[in-house]
Order: C-alpha cells, then structure tokens, then sequence
C-alpha cells in the first residue's frame, strides 16, 4: 500500500464535500443516508423551522443594536448560523444536557430561553443567562473549547447512572485546535460516553480563516479519535437536523460518541468588538450571501407551496414582538451595586474575597465626590 498522498489541503474547505438534503436554490436532494432521519418532517415543522431561523436572526440584530445603543457590553453575533443552530438544536431531547459556547443563541433560543435570558450576561447583570438546571443548557462558555469536556465529564456521569440522556457540546471551528477538545475526544471515545460534539465550522476564528488550521475537513479527524463523524452543510437546517438525530440515535444507543461539522458561515463580526473588513475578503461574504440559510427552506416551501407571503409576515410579526420583549427586559434590568459581584462566590464568608472586597471598596471610594 502507498502511503496517503491526497492533496487533502485543497479539499479541506470544499463544501461539496458536506452532506445536504436541500440546494442553495431549495431543490430538494435525495441523501439515502440523510433521509430517513426526516421522513416525518411535514410541511408545518419546516415551516417552524423556518419561524424559529426568523425569530433567531431578529434577536440577533436586537443583540447588536441593544449593543451598539451602550446597553450591552458586548454581542457575539450568529447570523448566517441560523441553520446549523436550529436545526441541531430541535433535534435534542428536552431530557438531554447542552454545553454550549458563547455564539449559541440559537440553541439555547430552541432550548426554551427567555427574552431576557439573551442579554442577562452579555450586559453583565448576572454570572448565568438564565437556570442551567431548568433549560438543562450550561451557562455559555467564553473559554475555548472547555465546554467539550465539561460535557465529557457529564455524559461520563450519564454512563455510570445508566440514564437515558445525551451530552451535546457545541464548539467553533478554531476550538478544535485546542488541547481541551483533542483531549475531550480521547475521554468520550475511551468510555464510549454518549456525547455529541458539534462543531460550527464559520469559517473563522476571530482573524484566522479555518483553511489555515485545519489542512484537512475537521469532521475527517473524529475518526481518527475512534468517533464516527458527519460533515454536513451548516446552511440546511433540514440536513443539520437529520445529522442530528443521526448522531443522538448513535450516542443514545451506547455506541458512544458522534461528531458532527456543520459547515457555515459567520456573515458578521466575531463580537461587535471585531472588524472583519479588515482580515476578511468582502468575495467570500458576498459569496455566502448566495447561501443564506432562511432563504434556502423559504424556497423549498415556497416551491411546495407550502409558505405563503402571509405566512412570512406572521413569521416577521413574531420576530419582532420577541425583539421588542428583549429589549424591554434589557432596559428593565436592575444592575446590581458594585460590590455584589462578591457575593456568592463561596456558601461561607471566605478571608480572601473579604479582602478583595474591601480592597474594591476603597477603589470605588476615590471616585466618590469630595
Ligand atoms: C482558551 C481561550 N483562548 C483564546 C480565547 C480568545 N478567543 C475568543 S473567541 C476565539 C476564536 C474562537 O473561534 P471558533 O472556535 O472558530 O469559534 P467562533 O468564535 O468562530 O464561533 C478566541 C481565540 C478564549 N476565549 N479562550
Ligand atoms: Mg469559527
């Protein structure tokens, strides 16, 4: 045999290569290995699929402007993920845990979030968006990539009480060059934990293209873990929600792990702190353009006849009643004096956080007005 010669860096970023049930234009493709996991898809859940993508992309343009109107610190934008989000997330199981990363709106949107729970954290009121324990979604991690062994950990947990529940870990493209993924993997497939472990591949890390750091598709290393992967076209929610239930069916069934790289695009900035013109070639946006996710189901539906004008419109109305709900709650939040970030920290008083807090104190003490 000879050794593995493929030009495999040239292919690495081919979206061909991703797996599809619906075309750019909305032609529906036949996929044997994707479709059975949708055959009960009717019409009214692609409708719903379709609302959920909607209302998503407007409560992301509400986080951006919330932000740029001085009342968030910060927004990690998702538009043009509205596909790979929703269309995993509804696949879960209410009874199933999430560990998600900061980007996730719309998963934790589909996990039952409230208006609220969208800007609690990125205004700085609170330490956890929403009870982790009630949507049984962990608090979204800012650390890269640590979310996937927290989620190891937990399917651990979840194989040791023998319970009927999948871990599911969402991670970033760049995220896979981190040791805490790599190692996450090496766990799950050494204890067969069922653990999913979704990487939106947007294409970016902040600055740096995907192509740079993965010389190979990232979904192509999971088996070299021992974890059977799916590389599947982010931009499909129809193919990101088969994929899906592919890889829960799989993790449920006590096989083990699943991988699956749902292959996007982030058409924003990284944060609303990030310029992209300045590293990104505006080509590569406009190309993406031709592949907008809500676009492609409302032309599939549209060539059925299954969506009307009427129909988007109410799609459009509830957008903006759940826009118009976030910022009201946005605006209504009570910010906590400073000093309170010390609370809670430990159930006891602790020597070290009353020295912090009496140091903080007297910091805040030089600003008060003679
Ligand atoms: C451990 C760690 N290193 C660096 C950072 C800074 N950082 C924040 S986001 C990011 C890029 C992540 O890219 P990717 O995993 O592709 O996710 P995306 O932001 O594209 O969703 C980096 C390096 C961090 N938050 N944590
Ligand atoms: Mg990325």
């Amino acid at each position: 045999m000879s050794p593995q010669t493929t030009p495999i860096a040239d292919t690495a970023q081919d979206l061909e290569l991703a797996e599809r049930l619906l075309a750019p234009d909305g032609t529906r493709l036949s996929n044997p290995g994707l479709d059975p996991f949708v055959a009960d898809v009717d019409a009214a859940q692609l409708r719903s699929l379709h609302r959920d993508m909607v209302i998503l992309r407007r409560i992301d343009a509400e986080g951006v402007a919330l932000q740029r109107q001085g009342q968030l610190g910060l927004w990690a934008p998702c538009n043009g993920q509205e596909a790979s989000q929703i269309g995993t997330a509804r696949a879960i199981d209410p009874i199933d845990f999430v560990f998600p990363s900061y980007r996730e709106t719309g998963v934790i949107y589909a996990r039952g979030a409230q208006p609220g729970d969208f800007v609690r954290v990125w205004r700085g009121e609170e330490g956890a968006p929403y009870d982790p324990m009630q949507m049984r979604v962990a608090p979204l991690q800012i650390i890269i990539g640590a979310q996937s062994l927290h989620a190891v950990g937990y399917a651990m947990g979840i194989k040791h009480e023998k319970a009927p529940e999948v871990a599911v870990t969402y991670f970033g493209d760049g995220a896979t060059s981190q040791g805490d993924v790599n190692e996450a993997m090496v766990f799950a497939a050494s204890y067969r934990a069922p653990v999913v472990f979704v990487c939106q591949n947007n294409h970016w890390a902040i600055s740096e293209p995907v192509a740079l750091q993965s010389q190979y598709p990232i979904s192509g290393r999971a088996p070299g873990f021992g974890i059977p992967s799916m590389r599947v076209d982010g931009n499909d929610v129809l193919a990101c929600m088969a994929a899906m239930r592919w890889a829960l069916a799989h993790a449920r069934s006590g096989k083990g792990p699943a991988f699956i790289e749902a292959v996007t695009y982030r058409m924003g900035p990284h944060t609303t702190s990030d310029d992209p013109t300045r590293y990104r070639d505006p080509a590569e946006l406009e190309s993406w353009k031709g592949r907008d996710p809500i676009a492609r189901v409302e032309a599939f539906l549209r060539g059925l006849g299954e969506i009307d004008d009427e129909q988007i419109a109410a799609a459009l109305a509830d957008a903006d009643k759940l826009a118009r709900e976030m910022r009201a709650e946005c605006l209504g939040m009570v910010t906590r004096e400073p000093l309170a970030v010390f609370d809670n920290v430990y159930a006891e008083p602790h020597c070290g956080i009353d020295r912090q807090r009496d140091e903080y104190a007297a910091y805040l003490s030089t600003f008060e007005e003679a």
